[in-house]
């Protein structure tokens, strides 16, 4: 049995970023990377030195394996930091949120609104009885109020849980008890392909399954608001016969009343900032905890060099708040840099396939982030609704969540970057806080496919199973298992009330390092290529295959739009892999066309990655940050029952796709 991943990924196109791109770039001196790693901390002092404290640090690092603590003695707030101080420097009047809702209404925020919001938001959570320490979770649509609720909370120094607006009552049970959330701050509703998803009445279900240390229900109104409705659509109250007097407060109540001065607490650079909840795609959901002055530096030092954040750019990112990535680059990050934003509450598809482009072009765009999925699903659904729309305010892209199939890189490069704009691919995790492994857009040249390079100051390597850093492999045919071999500022300081699970998921693989999970390989020009989840890795007749590479093989057949691929178990193999695969607008499945890809995959892979099954499906299992969910996929295909399945986007999926494979295995 070998034990390291056998790597098949061959991707030979380099792209040079422009000379004009270069000259004009945050990051531009290339001898950031050897500086940086002389002295890690003295380059993470330069950018907590960019933020503004009340009282300056005595210590950068205190490091106790695996507990961090990072510029010690040092206080600040991060609420002052993202807003205030951008309004105390002169910027009070520059747009910070452009909040598009999905009925098309659209409302804008100066930094000087955000702050009297802000405030006004943290003296209602002070009205209902929130107080510094106190965690608030945080159950909203997607849009401006969230943002400044999370503000709100860090204002007043009440850690807050931020809970996608998607998921069920019994998530919002589970995330509430497991942290002793004191409120629930929630909407009446939010959009959602043209239909209200009402998130109050999601709340009340989940108060009666048992939130015991919840006593406030704060609601703010959203779609029963004037101006946001489609039209025709009448204005229901949503709040009606399940409003629980004593328990359940409307914001317009005690926020839009409130003053809008709020001091801001003065926090310990090491107090709790928030918990987010992540399963990844195994296992129970982790509360993971990260603190104030070392994420904010974190996230703000990546923002400022990775989207080579400008004054007078217009940036968007797709997530949702309710993933990490909206925490580090809507919230934290972006608006620490004061910069303009989008804030879009809907489906990709609301109003027409064409939304996002529409949104650019109405907004001049001039940064996008979205994820793999997303692009995998434009392709899918053609380049006429891009080329339909203007797209030239775009200078810089941004992929996250998944390795980038070489094939997708390429179609947003060219059908969205119109080969002008350098694409940046970011490794990163809940748990590292802000990214990791990623191209520095002005230094780096970038290969499809490939997160590039460490960002700068980070210590990421590969090990083997033993531990051995296994070096860059000239011919980049060996992969192993990503590791940080130092700690950072933006890294989690814990799991939530679960010190051992701690130590054991990310400490214990090996002795002098932060086991990511990932598994990765580095090319020649150590370059680093993420291969997925080692969970998802397959063992095929002894070799190690990564589910990543077999699945960018089958997208790479022009009938292909999106696969998921897994081992599943064979008497002789090991295990054998099975593809569930979607294909395109315009094809249409059959026995000759399953050989056909099967034997694609054959040719740019080799024998041995032909998955043995192929089943055609119209969708596959994934979370709400569209990730994979592959181990559904294996209980599927090894006839076991469900797993968890509380973190799926949409439940219906497995049932069928249990129905499809029944049929054709
Ligand atoms: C930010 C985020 C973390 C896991 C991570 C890895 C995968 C994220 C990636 C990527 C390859 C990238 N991942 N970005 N894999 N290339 N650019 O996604 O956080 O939801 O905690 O997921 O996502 O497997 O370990 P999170």
């Amino acid at each position: 049995m070998s034990d390291t991943i056998e790597t098949f990924l061959e991707e030979s196109r380099v792209f040079e970023p422009s000379a004009e791109f270069k000259a004009a770039a945050n990051a531009s001196d290339p001898n950031i990377y050897e500086k940086a790693e002389a002295d890690p901390e003295g380059w993470w002092v330069s950018w907590a030195e960019t933020l503004d404290w009340s009282q300056k640090w005595h210590t950068v690092l205190e490091w106790n394996q695996p507990f961090a603590k990072w510029f010690v003695g040092g206080k600040l707030n991060a609420c002052y930091n993202c807003v205030d101080r951008h309004v105390v420097s002169g910027k009070g009047d520059k747009i910070a949120l452009i909040g598009e809702g999905e009925p098309g209404d659209v409302r804008n925020f100066t930094y000087s609104q955000v702050k009297d919001r802000v405030s006004q938001i943290a003296n209602g959570l002070k009205a209902i009885g929130i107080g510094k320490g106190d965690i608030v979770a945080v159950y909203m649509p997607m849009g401006p109020e969230l943002a400044m609720t999370m503000l709100a909370c860090a204002r007043i120094g009440a850690p807050h849980t931020v809970i996608f607006g998607g998921f069920t009552a019994e998530s919002i049970a589970d995330r509430a008890n497991n942290c002793g959330a004191k409120a629930i701050v929630t909407s009446d509703g939010t959009w959602r392909r043209g239909k209200i998803v009402e998130l109050k009445r999601i709340v009340d279900e989940a108060m009666e399954l048992g939130c015991s240390t919840v006593d406030k229900v704060l609601v703010f109104d959203r779609v029963g608001k004037p101006g946001t409705m489609t039209s025709g659509m009448a204005t229901p109250d949503y709040n009606a016969g399940t409003w629980v007097d004593g328990r359940d407060v409307k914001a317009a109540d005690v926020c839009d009343t409130a003053s809008t001065d709020c001091p801001c607490e003065e926090m310990d650079a090491e107090d709790l900032l928030f918990i987010l909840y992540t399963s990844g795609s195994t296992g129970k959901p982790k509360g993971i905890m990260h603190t104030t002055g070392g994420y904010l530096t974190g996230t703000t030092a990546t923002t400022k060099l990775v989207f080579d954040m400008k004054d007078e750019d217009i940036y968007w990112c797709t997530a949702d708040c309710g993933w990490v990535t909206g925490h580090s680059y809507i919230v934290y990050g972006p608006m620490s840099n004061g910069c303009t934003q989008v804030m879009y509450e809907g489906a990709p598809d609301a109003q027409g396939k064409d939304r996002f482009w529409k949104i650019i072009e109405k907004h001049k765009v001039s940064i996008l982030y979205t994820a793999p999925t997303a692009i995998r699903t434009f392709m899918k659904w053609g380049e006429d609704l891009p080329n339909g729309c203007d797209l030239s305010s775009l200078r810089l892209l941004g992929s996250v969540g998944e390795p980038i199939n070489p094939e997708a890189w390429m179609w947003y490069h060219r059908v969205i970057g119109r080969e002008r704009c350098p694409i940046v691919d970011t490794w990163w995790q809940t748990e590292t806080g802000g990214i990791m492994v990623t191209p520095l857009p002005g230094i780096v040249s970038t290969k499809p496919g490939s997160a590039t390079r460490p960002f700068p100051g980070v210590g990421a390597t590969i090990y083997d199973e033993d531990g051995n850093d296994i070096g860059a492999d000239s011919d980049g045919e060996v992969g192993g298992l990503l590791v940080l071999k130092r700690p950072w500022p933006s890294m989690l300081r814990g799991i939530w009330g679960d010190e051992d699970r701690y130590r054991d998921v990310y400490w214990s693989k090996f002795s002098d390092a932060y086991f990511a999970g990932d598994g990765a390989k580095r090319d020649a020009d150590g370059f680093f290529w993420l291969l997925g989840r080692v969970d998802d890795i397959m063992l095929v007749s002894g070799h190690n295959i990564s589910t990543m590479e077999v699945e960018s093989a089958l997208v790479d057949h022009p009938a292909v739009a999106e696969a998921a691929v897994i081992g599943k178990q064979h008497e002789v193999k090991g295990q054998a892999i099975a593809a569930f695969v979607i294909i395109k607008q315009g094809f249409e499945p059959s026995d000759e066309l399953r050989q056909e890809i099967r034997m694609h995959v054959g040719q740019k892979i080799g024998p041995v990655a032909r998955p043995d099954d192929l089943i055609f499906t119209a969708d596959v299992p994934k979370t709400r940050s569209g990730k994979i969910m592959r181990r559904l996929l294996r209980d599927i295909a090894e006839g076991r029952l469900l797993g968890d399945t509380t973190t799926l986007a949409d439940p219906n999926v497995v049932a069928s796709l249990q129905a499809e494979h029944d049929k054709e295995s």
